[in-house]
C-alpha cells in the first residue's frame, strides 16, 4: 500500500505512464492523488483524461485552473468549441467526453485526509485561512459546481476580481475562492493575489510573497501538497510541498509519497520542448529547493515526443484561468 501525490499532468500522457511505471503503481493496493491541471498544453489531454478517469476508483483529484477551463469549454456551442486549441478540442469532441467531463465536474477543489496527515489543493490556500475555513470555502464552490447551477458558475468564474474578503457572497465569493485555490502564486502581505507575478522565488517584485511564506500567516498542522507553479520547482516550505516540476515545459513529472516517514520523491523526464520555452517556465537549479536525500530519478532518458504540437497555441478562454 502506497499513496503517491502526482504533479500537474497537463496532457502529458506518455510521461504520466512512465511515472506510474517508475513508482510501480499497483491499482489493487496503491492510491494516487492528482493535484490538478490534468489537461491542456501537453498535446495528449484526451488520453491523459481517459487514463485518470479509468483510475478514478484508485485516485483522488482536485481541480486546477485548466480543468475548470475544460469544463467551461465543454458547455460552449460547437462553433465556439472549434475555436479552442486542438488539445482541449479533442477532449470535448470525443465520444466519451460527456462521461469524463461529468466525472471531472464532480471533483473537489480541496481534499483533506486527517488520518494520512495531508491536504491537497491545486494552487494554494489564503494565508489567513485555517484548514477548516479552507474546507468551508471549497465546499461553497463545490456545491455550485456539482449542482444544477453549474453552468452559471462556469460562465462567471473568469476574472481577477474581487480579491478575497470574508464579506463576499454569491458568484463573486466563488470567483475569489477559485482564484485562490487554482491560480494563486504571489500575494501581498495582506493576501491579495498578484496575478501577473509568475517568476521563480526571489525574482518577484518587492513586497510580494509566495502564498505559503507570508509573514504572520496562519499556522496549519496539516501538510499540504500543491501543484500549479512550475517556475518554483520542487519546493518544501512551511509544510507546503509544491510538486509541479513543469513536465509540460520539458521539466520533470514528480511523484511524492505521502504515507512514508521521510519524503520519498520519484521523478521522470517531462515532454520534449524547445529550449527557450523550457528556460522561461522552469525553476533553475539555483532557485529550486530540492530535498537533499530520498530523491530517486528514473526514466532520465528523454523520449522524443512525436507530433510536436503543444496545446497552448489556440485562443484562451476569456481572461484568466489559463495561467
Ligand atoms: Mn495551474
Amino acid at each position: 500500500m502506497a499513496v503517491w501525490a502526482i504533479g500537474d499532468l497537463q496532457g502529458c500522457y506518455e510521461v504520466t505512464r512512465r511515472l506510474l511505471d517508475a513508482i510501480n503503481f499497483d491499482p489493487a493496493q496503491d492510491r494516487l492523488w492528482f493535484c490538478g491541471d490534468l489537461v491542456n498544453r501537453g498535446g495528449q489531454s484526451l488520453e491523459t483524461l481517459r487514463l485518470v478517469h479509468s483510475l478514478r476508483e484508485h485516485a483522488t483529484v482536485v481541480l486546477g485552473n485548466h480543468d475548470l477551463s475544460l469544463l467551461a469549454v465543454g458547455q460552449r456551442t460547437l462553433e465556439e468549441q472549434r475555436k479552442v486549441n486542438p488539445d482541449l478540442q479533442r477532449v470535448v469532441m470525443a465520444d466519451d467526453a460527456h462521461a469524463m467531463l461529468e466525472w471531472l465536474r464532480s471533483q473537489p477543489l480541496f481534499h483533506v485526509d486527517h488520518e494520512l496527515g495531508w491536504g491537497m489543493v491545486h494552487a494554494g490556500l489564503h494565508p489567513s485561512w485555517t484548514i477548516e475555513q479552507a474546507q468551508r470555502c471549497a465546499r461553497i464552490v463545490e456545491e455550485k459546481l456539482h449542482g444544477k447551477q453549474f453552468q452559471r458558475l462556469l460562465r462567471n468564474m473568469y476574472g481577477d476580481k474581487p480579491a478575497w474578503n470574508p464579506q463576499l457572497g454569491g458568484l463573486e465569493q466563488c470567483r475569489a475562492i477559485i482564484n485562490i485555490m487554482t491560480r494563486m502564486r504571489y500575494v501581498t502581505p495582506r493576501g491579495r493575489i498578484e496575478f501577473e507575478a509568475k517568476t521563480a522565488q526571489g525574482e518577484q517584485p518587492a513586497g510580494l510573497y509566495p502564498w505559503f511564506a507570508v509573514p504572520g500567516m496562519v499556522r496549519r498542522d496539516l501538510k499540504l501538497v500543491v501543484g500549479h507553479w512550475s517556475t518554483l520547482g520542487l519546493n518544501i516550505t512551511n509544510g507546503v510541498h509544491s510538486i509541479d516540476t513543469g513536465a509540460v515545459w520539458g521539466g520533470r513529472l514528480t511523484a511524492l509519497r505521502l504515507d512514508s516517514e521521510s519524503p520519498q520523491i520519484v521523478q521522470v523526464a517531462g515532454r520534449e520542448v524547445p529550449p527557450e520555452l523550457r528556460a522561461a517556465k522552469l525553476a533553475t537549479s539555483a532557485n529550486a529547493k530540492l530535498p537533499p536525500k530520498g530523491v530517486k530519478r528514473t526514466g532520465a532518458t528523454r523520449r522524443r515526443r512525436r507530433g510536436g504540437r503543444g496545446g497552448g497555441a489556440g485562443p484562451r478562454p476569456p481572461q484568466g484561468a489559463a495561467d
